[in-house]
């Protein structure tokens, strides 16, 4: 009898690996009390991801470059792609019962969905930026998008604007949709961070890094240094400290920059390491904001085994106080991220 079972074969035949639908449909399998609605929600993310990615790997063939002239809430010039992974992540929570409303980079104000027909109540709300980093995608630089899930406080009423003002401790999932050299969509709900990287042969997203770590190491470390006369003293006293490589920690440490968040922080989950966007002194802020960049990605840093602080606090402590809220913003390494703050707080 011939052996069957696990083959080394990468044609699939073996059928020795999970898929993002197994793998939901497992997870929810061992949480008997769980009614679908959130397994739902990450199908529609994984639908949602493989249509952006479609459009992004075609961005320069199908005449979608260029900005679109308009400029966002943030003041920034809105490229074409920005608009449509926008338009495609808002509809594909508005024909979802469970998800009353959104919120988007995107968009000045949330979007509440009103009560459907037959609908029981809300659930969930997300939180999304469509396509960050989009700046960069004429130079065919890796692009994101970054999601996340609270649930509703009031589930039997319409959403309303507290329902996005939750502290990242209140998040039921989080995660990230990279476009580069391949697409992968990489999530946490709370157990661990699993990375599934789309087979476009197959048209799946295959289970590629489950119960991912980042590595104790500080790889690199990753901030914009043209801006070091903004920062305050005693982020430029850690930078300064790990690029001179005085500690046995940092002496392999290299520097590595993409300007694309979800790219940078990628690359800190698979190799180790440290990204920074720290609060320039003349706006007392950082850039990269709160609700739909910096605590989906500290929750996700947090299940690593990594941290995420404004300097001052941990991430995910910060309750928001507006949709568009900036603030500084130090993710990685849990080890870096303690060293930074001490620093910081020191000065
Ligand atoms: P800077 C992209 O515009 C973005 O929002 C993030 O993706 C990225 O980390 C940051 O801004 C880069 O900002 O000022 O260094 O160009």
């Amino acid at each position: 009898m011939s052996e069957f079972g696990r083959t080394n074969d990468e044609s699939y035949l073996g059928l020795d690996f999970d898929t993002l639908e197994s793998y939901i449909a497992n997870e929810q399998q061992m949480h008997a009390h769980s009614r679908g609605l959130f397994s739902n929600i990450l199908r529609r993310v994984g639908l949602a991801s493989k249509i952006i990615s479609a459009k992004v790997q075609r961005a320069g063939l199908l005449d979608v470059l260029g900005t679109k002239g308009s400029v966002n809430v943030q003041g920034e010039e809105q490229m074409k792609l920005d608009d449509i992974a926008n338009e495609v992540m808002k509809r594909t929570f508005f024909w979802m019962p469970s998800i009353a409303g959104i919120a988007s980079e995107e968009e000045d104000d949330f979007v509440a969905f009103s009560k459907k027909e037959g609908h029981t109540g809300h659930r969930y709300t997300v939180v999304f930026d469509p396509l960050d980093g989009s700046s960069n995608i004429d130079a065919n630089v890796s692009v994101g998008t970054i999601f996340a899930v609270y649930r509703c406080l009031d589930p039997s009423g319409e959403c309303s604007l507290n329902d996005f003002l939750q502290p990242g401790t209140a998040l039921v999932a989080a995660g990230y949709v990279i476009y580069g050299s391949s697409t992968m969509l990489v999530f946490t709900t709370g157990h661990g961070v699993h990375g599934f990287t789309l087979d476009p042969e197959i048209g799946e997203f295959v289970l590629s890094h489950e119960n991912l770590k980042i590595p104790d190491r500080c790889k690199c470390f990753s901030v914009n240094a043209a801006n070091h006369n903004k920062w305050d003293e005693g982020t430029k006293r850690f930078v300064d400290y790990v690029r001179q490589r005085e500690s046995e920690r940092y002496q392999e440490t290299t520097s590595r920059y993409i300007g694309s968040l979800v790219a940078d922080f990628h690359r800190n989950m698979l190799y180790g390491g440290i990204f920074l966007y720290p609060k320039d002194i003349s706006s007392g802020k950082g850039k990269l904001r709160l609700l739909y960049e910096c605590a989906p990605l500290a929750l996700l840093a947090e299940q690593a085994g990594g941290a995420a602080s404004s300097g001052d606090q941990r991430v995910l402590d910060i309750v928001p106080t507006e949709l568009h809220q900036r603030i500084p913003y130090i993710v990685g390494n849990k080890r870096d991220v303690e060293l930074y703050e001490r620093m910081y707080r020191e000065q």
